[in-house]
């Protein structure tokens, strides 16, 4: 044997030696190598204070509680005491929060961190924080202290948080989960997934928001759980007297939002993560996707068919096929052989072309989107360099890394051709990401997470959303500040700041017409108002009955779009007969009927946070039976549905909150607070509007804009008492709205048994073009023998239809009418 042969064979049995002995030394207690268990706080031994937050010391580890606000107050661990990068996906960048002011008592028992709202009690022997208001109510409280893991496989903690769940608690939230509205009694993980034809109570989905709203003793309380890795939230499922949320890495950091009205936790929620910009108004409309409608015969075929039958539409969709070889960015000239020609003549008809662009780029050395990429290395890599590669529809692909801000300005840059030939939305799907096979990414693959590096544990959660934030930044600078439409289906808390959303690939069945129900009041809730399902279900077959009553539950969906998927039969409104065709239209134009009340429905999720959908539980959480009604929600302030959801169901058990509500169809008067048994017939379904009420109304149009509106209708609805109505306008298309280029109108209507008043005041800059309201009541106890605006009287006029209204200056400040 060789001399160097032999040192070489010796040195591998030392080190296998030495190794054996470094396997003895962890268990080896004198040398201090901790056990790998749970970990719990100790108890709280010293404070120091820093800004807004003071860190809280057992000795070891450190607890941070931040006063945000008088309502918001971060909990974080850092188990050896050094905090992980303060750095957020889902806050807004702007974040305009300050608490009026804050304190810390120390008594015999607690340390207690106060605001002018809430009081956080951190007990001096155990450790357990406790949130209560200035009273001493209980909203939320510690089950157990803090803890974690050691994670020795990937470094960091598992790191665990359980709190108590009272009796009567329900939870709320959560994003696009399939399951009941109230989450009691169940456990759920997120982790972003690709889930075709997903069930009843499956999970995880395609999004990611880990905030809850808790009530109990009926008030309501949020928890934010700002924590990108898989995490889980367990609510009274394992045990009942106990909530609890955990995660595989990352920082256990949660914040602590509170009440007591769930509207109010919610409108916090979004005060941290943002709301969504103004929609263009068309974005609103009524939108027709097919995976895919292709060749170009085709999609000018079903274009022409809308407007044949006069049914109103907005958009039309391309998906993956417009694309050549799927490789996005390009047109299949064989069957888009003039793409701008094609979009201009949609346009010139009223059709947004609206087109898809999925994240995995095809390697291709012949393809300048591979190319650009690979030269200035934007694709993700695996743990040991290698590119992450893997199959999706256009054959093997890299994939972008769009946590780095190079990368999603490059993106961003990409979409100059399609706005050049006229493409006026993006649709952004296999974003999870997904990846045929396995899946999606391995967890070793390594992100730029904004210089603060992270691998794929880490991003996962996020890479849809920063999909989407470069196409919504990139299309907004090559639309010189037009308002992009986007649409994505994986998202992560705050999303909303820059697209809307929708479920992902559901069935048309019965079953999922009631899981879209559900899932699009929990996206409301959950900071996404702006969510629709696909209308009809995407895989299976509906029956003309299940397509109109999804449809007519579309009308009620902040997004409103048929789509289904390529091996289904045609799905446009006139697919399943004249009879079911004459139903769908007349919903379809109650959409655009609606669109003025709508668009103000956005415009008071974007400036006042509130949800569009608000399920009963929000509107009434003092009623603990209200926490478990699922069907009826309101759309906007003053509107109420509760969409059919059996076949040949003749009529529908319907509960009304507190108040007086007008039947849509036929103006009937119901008493609220009450459930109610209201026909179904197949044309109709239970649409309520709030007496008192003031609804603005469209003529029906083809499209948005198509006609000039000189006199905007209104509708009032008498009701006894005080209530509030607002309406927005605008420019509809720029951001110009942010310089107060608009007009926001509130009424207030006030009826007595023997006349009605409505005041109007308005803020901002915007000249509405029309110069007239025409002016319709509704529901009146009494005959009219007077109507008197600003001191100056005015007659009855008549309509076409023979209809009593009154014409009225837009600028009146009151109205009476005895
Ligand atoms: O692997 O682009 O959810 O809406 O039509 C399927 C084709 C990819 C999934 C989306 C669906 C879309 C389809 N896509």
């Amino acid at each position: 044997m060789a001399e160097s042969e032999k040192k070489e064979e010796i040195a591998s049995e030392v080190l296998t030696e030495e190794t054996l002995d470094n396997i003895q030394h962890v268990n080896n207690p004198v040398l201090d190598v901790p056990a790998i268990e749970k970990k719990y706080l100790g108890k709280p031994t010293s404070y120091v204070k820093s800004n807004n937050a003071f860190i809280f010391s057992d000795g070891k580890a450190s607890v941070e509680v931040k006063v945000f606000a008088d309502e918001i107050i971060r909990v974080r661990l850092a188990p050896q005491s050094s905090f992980l990068d303060d750095f957020s996906y889902a806050l807004k960048k702007d974040l305009d929060l300050h608490p009026t002011s804050f304190s810390l008592e120390e008594t015999d028992d607690a340390y207690l961190v106060k605001t002018a709202v809430v009081v956080c009690r951190i007990q001096k022997a155990d450790f357990l924080v406790v949130f209560e208001n200035v009273e001493g109510k209980v909203f939320n409280a510690d089950h157990k202290p803090l803890h974690w893991e050691e994670n020795v496989d990937f470094g960091g903690y598992y790191v665990y948080c359980t709190k108590k769940a009272t009796a009567d608690e329900a939870f709320f939230g959560l994003g696009d989960k399939s399951s009941n509205l109230n989450l009691r009694g169940r456990r759920f993980s997120n982790w972003n997934s690709d889930t075709y034809g997903f069930g009843f109570n499956q999970d995880p989905l395609y999004k990611t928001i880990p905030f809850y709203i808790g009530v109990t003793g009926g008030d309501a309380y949020g928890i934010f759980f700002d924590n990108t890795f898989k995490t889980f939230f367990d609510f009274a499922a394992e045990k009942n007297d106990r909530t609890s949320y955990w995660s595989e890495g990352g920082e256990m950091q949660y914040y602590y939002i509170h009440g007591p009205q769930m509207m109010d936790v919610v409108k916090r929620y979004h005060d941290l993560t943002g709301t969504h910009y103004m929609p263009p108004l068309w974005a609103i409309g009524y939108h027709q996707c097919r995976w895919s409608y292709y060749p170009e015969a085709n999609v000018r075929d079903v274009a022409d068919q809308f407007r044949k039958r006069q049914i109103p539409c907005d958009a039309i969709y391309l998906d993956i096929d417009y694309m050549d070889g799927y490789r996005c960015f390009t047109w299949n000239k064989r069957y888009f052989p003039d793409p701008k020609k094609m979009i201009a003549d949609l346009a010139a008809n009223g059709f947004k072309t609206v087109v898809m662009i999925d994240p995995g780029i095809k390697v291709d050395e012949d393809y300048w989107v591979f190319k650009e990429g690979k030269e200035n290395r934007y694709f993700c890599r695996r743990g040991d360099d290698y590119f992450m590669e893997g199959y999706v529809w256009p054959g093997r692909c890299q994939f972008p890394d769009y946590t780095n801000p190079k990368v999603r300005e490059w993106w961003g840059t990409l979409y100059r051709g399609l706005v050049e030939d006229g493409v006026a939305g993006v649709w952004n799907d296999m974003n999870e990401p997904a990846v045929f096979g396995r899946g999606t990414f391995p967890g070793d693959v390594r992100h730029y997470y904004e210089g603060f590096r992270g691998s794929h544990r880490k991003a996962h959660n996020i890479y849809g959303m920063q999909m989407v934030r470069s196409t919504y930044d990139g299309l907004k600078k090559l639309q010189r500040n037009k308002r992009p439409f986007t649409i994505t289906r994986a998202a992560y808390a705050g999303t909303q700041r820059y697209s809307s959303v929708w479920t992902g690939d559901n069935i048309a069945t019965w079953e999922h017409l009631r899981i879209g129900i559900l899932q699009l009041q929990r996206l409301s809730v959950s900071g996404l108002s702006f969510c629709g399902t696909d209308i009809g279900g995407f895989t299976g077959e509906p029956d003309g009955e299940l397509y109109t009553r999804w449809m007519q539950f579309g009308v009620f969906s902040p997004f409103m779009r048929v789509h289904s998927a390529g091996d289904t039969r045609d799905r446009e409104p006139w697919s399943f007969g004249p009879e079911w065709e004459a139903i769908c239209k007349k919903f379809i134009e109650l959409r655009y009927k609606l669109l003025p009340y709508i668009y103000t429905a956005f415009w008071r999720q974007h400036k006042y946070c509130e949800p569009i959908l608000r399920p009963i539980a929000l509107l009434e959480q003092e009623k603990a039976s209200n926490l478990q009604r699922e069907e009826e929600f309101a759309f906007g302030h003053n509107i109420l549905v509760s969409p059919v959801l059996n076949p040949g169901q003749q009529s529908k058990i319907v509960y009304l909150p507190e108040g007086d509500w007008y039947y849509y169809f036929d103006h009937t008067i119901y008493h609220g607070g009450q459930e109610l048994q209201i026909d179904t017939p197949l044309d109709k379904m239970p649409i309520f509007v709030r007496a008192g009420s003031v609804i603005p109304e469209y003529p029906v149009m083809q499209y948005t804009g198509e006609k000039h509106i000189d006199a905007l209708r209104l509708n009032i609805y008498f009701g006894e008492g005080r209530q509030d109505s607002d309406l927005y306008i605008d420019h509809g298309d720029t951001f110009a709205y942010e310089q107060s280029v608009y007009n926001e109108k509130h009424f207030i209507v006030e009826g007595k048994k023997d006349c009605l008043t409505v005041m109007q005041n308005q803020e901002g800059l915007y000249n509405e073009r029309f110069d007239t309201y025409k002016i319709y009541f509704i529901g009146l106890p009494f005959n009219v023998n007077k109507i008197d605006v600003d001191g100056v009287s005015i007659s009855v006029l008549r309509d076409e239809d023979n209809m009593p209204y009154f014409s009225v200056e837009k600028e009146f400040r009151k109205l009476t009418i005895a």
